[in-house]
């Protein structure tokens, strides 16, 4: 099949992406988000996500005529929902913007149409959602318009590459309509394309998903048992990982950002008494933030009344994205212990937590500080020289979360320092 017009729904950080990459390669691309902020915004030129060379990629797309921006679909040969799948309170999916999605397109469908959808969801719910919704078109999905489910694979900080690089799964409902998607991400999709059926490629993205989060929920224990063991963690995991099949990763605060905190729990959701092992990672790395605030606690005593620096919010390093960040889970338990916070977060400095200050400056969190934690190794924070940091704080205990910097700098320049999972010094 070939396609000459996309309406991407979604203008996120996969939808905006997507949409102005197929818009750089020719295609007549319709971006629609449901916000007017995002919309008028990026009619003027703005772009309100960081990622590395995306302002430059939509502003290409713009310029070249190719892409518009809107707030409702049009008719189209293909459409593409990335819209976020976040989780309710009690950890169930939400598929209301899926659901919201899918019944904007069903004016606009006709015979012979595409309809991806990207966003992360639980098993089945191509097939047992988004068919059924699309159908109230009249037409049958498989026979007479193909329906697909294609996860995204990007790693933020990495998107523009690895959209173009990483191997593409395609699950069609039946092998036509994996190969149309297939036709379509051909366009720009230079990795593998793999085709398979919607559920496998469903189930295929929350396995990748969920493998990382119990990967790092053993990073996170063997930190903790370190502690207990008088062990130096990431010593023992760089001596594990010189084992051939070893491949620890690494222990920090906990795991955000909107995929791999979110997404295990929809396989928990869709089969509680199976998905076990699933849940205890999850349980595991969200308890992490307690377990930071006990470890800060046993290093600089009561934290009643402390004035603690946290430096870095974001669910990880050089992302502006706060979303499910365990940073913030940290400031909060220390608030709630008493503790006099200022987080000072340099890609969103404006991001104020209740209770605690935020600072707009390196220099206004460190200047009365007791003690400074790093939640997040962003490069600025990497590079911060000790001997520079001690003239401007009366700070002299440093806890680290991320263990980016090196203890020896620290105790030559006057500080005690101490990194979590440190259970020897
Ligand atoms: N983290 C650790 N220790 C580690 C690695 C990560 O604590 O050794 C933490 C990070 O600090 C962060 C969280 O885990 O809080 C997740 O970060 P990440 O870099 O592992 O992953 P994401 O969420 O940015 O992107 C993931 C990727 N999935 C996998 O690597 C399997 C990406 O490829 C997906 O496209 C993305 O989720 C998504 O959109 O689903």
């Amino acid at each position: 099949m070939s396609y000459k017009t996309l309406c991407v729904l979604g203008l996120g950080y996969i939808g905006l992406p997507t949409a102005s990459t197929f818009a750089t390669h020719g295609l007549q691309v319709i971006g629609v988000d449901t916000n007017s902020e995002i919309v008028n915004g990026l009619n003027n030129g703005q772009v309100h996500l960081f990622e590395p060379g995306l302002r430059t990629l939509v502003q290409a797309a713009l310029h070249s005529g190719n892409l518009t921006i809107r707030r409702q679909p049009q008719a189209a040969d293909a459409f593409i929902i990335a819209v976020p799948t976040p989780f309710k309170e009690n950890k169930q999916a939400d598929l209301s913007f899926v659901t919201a999605a899918a019944e904007s397109i069903v004016p606009f469908l006709k015979a012979g149409n595409l309809v991806i959808l990207e966003s992360t969801s639980p098993p089945r719910t191509t097939v047992d959602l988004l068919a059924p919704i699309l159908e109230k078109s009249g037409l049958k999905a498989g026979q007479e318009f193909h329906l697909v489910y294609s996860p995204e694979r990007v790693l933020p900080g990495k998107i523009l590459h690895e959209l173009i690089e990483n191997a593409r799964v395609i699950g069609g409902i039946n092998p036509a309509s994996a190969q149309a998607g297939c036709d379509l991400y051909s366009i720009f999709v230079t990795g593998e394309i793999i085709l398979t059926d919607a559920t496998t490629a469903e189930m295929v993205k929350l396995m990748e998903n969920t493998y990382r989060d119990i990967n790092i929920a053993a990073a996170n224990e063997f930190a903790r048992l370190a502690d207990d063991f008088q062990v130096d963690v990431w010593e023992a995991i760089a001596l594990a990982n010189r084992h051939p099949r070893v491949k620890i990763l690494h222990p920090g605060p906990g795991v955000g950002g909107h995929c791999i905190s979110v997404d295990p729990w929809f396989l928990v959701e869709a089969a509680p008494e199976t998905a076990q092992l699933v849940r205890c990672a999850r349980q595991v790395n969200d308890s992490q933030p307690a377990y930071v605030v006990d470890f800060v606690s046993r290093k600089i005593g009561t934290l009643r009344k402390k004035h603690i620096a946290v430096l870095g919010l974001a669910y990880k390093a050089e992302v502006d994205d706060l979303r499910e960040a365990p940073a913030i889970h940290v400031v909060q338990l220390l608030r709630d212990a008493g503790a006099q916070v200022i987080t000072f977060e340099p890609f969103k400095p404006d991001f104020h937590i209740d209770g605690t200050q935020a600072a707009d400056s390196l220099q206004t969190a460190l200047q009365n500080a007791d003690a400074i934690i790093l939640l997040v190794g962003h490069n600025q924070f990497r590079n911060l020289e000790p001997q520079k940091i001690k003239q401007i704080t009366p700070a002299r205990k440093i806890i680290d979360a991320v263990h980016v910097w090196q203890r020896e700098e620290w105790l030559s320049a006057g500080f005690e320092y101490y990194h979590i999972g440190d259970g020897k010094h």
